[in-house]
């Protein structure tokens, strides 16, 4: 079993400018409800570290986490929600297209894709987004516990497909059964310490 990541909660930033210095950050990444937040919490083992809302969007800012062993983690706002404004929405994109290209401690993006949607529209148009602009990406699918486990290996299939990536390099989570939790651990603690 892989212990816990340390994470302390920072700040939340408005602009990639107000995050604080970091060695090697990690941004998560994903549609509004994706499980982004849940995700950070489990895999801290924490309930309450970031928030989390059966109310899409409620995550606005770029709040910063700190890992004790080194690097910091970045919980993003969620694209997609229909209930905001057109104009929110393109400063939203704008400020997070901003992080993605000039964050230079940034070392690697999860990008969340819900295990039992698949990829979006959306999605895609961001994952077609990193690609152009060379930024690194690890695919993590959520919501593991909401397929029955006789639809998994097919769903994985069609998720990487979707994605255009190996399915072998999918990451396939549940926040809720801790499914995957150690072994996205390990990689995030490789990602930011290196070891
Ligand atoms: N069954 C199940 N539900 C999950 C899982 N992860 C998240 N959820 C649920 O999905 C909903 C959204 O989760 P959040 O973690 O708040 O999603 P988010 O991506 O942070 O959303 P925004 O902050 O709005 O962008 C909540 O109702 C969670 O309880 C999971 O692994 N399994
Ligand atoms: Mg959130």
């Amino acid at each position: 079993m892989s212990a816990p990541l340390q994470l302390t909660f920072l700040r939340s930033a408005a602009e990639p400018g107000q995050l604080p210095h970091s060695d090697a950050e990690v941004a998560i990444v994903g549609r509004s409800n994706v499980g982004k937040s849940s995700l950070l919490n489990a895999l801290a083992g924490r309930k309450d570290l970031a928030r989390t809302s059966k109310t899409p969007g409620r995550t606005q800012l770029l709040n910063c986490f700190v890992h004790r062993d080194g690097g910091t983690l970045v919980d993003l706002p969620g694209y997609g929600y229909a209930k905001v404004s057109a104009t929110d929405r393109a400063a939203w994109r704008r400020r997070m297209e901003r992080y993605l290209v000039e964050r230079d401690a940034l070392v690697m993006t999860l990008l969340l894709i819900d295990g039992e949607v698949g990829p979006t529209k959306l999605d895609q148009e961001m994952l077609v987004w990193l690609r152009e602009r060379g930024v690194p990406f690890t695919v993590v699918a959520t919501k593991h516990d909401k397929v029955r486990s006789s639809q998994r290996q097919r769903r994985r299939r069609d998720l990487a497909a979707g994605c255009d990536v190996d399915p072998k390099a999918v990451v396939w989570v549940s926040a809720v059964k801790g499914v995957n939790l150690d072994r996205l651990r390990d990689l995030v603690r490789t990602w930011l310490t290196g070891t």
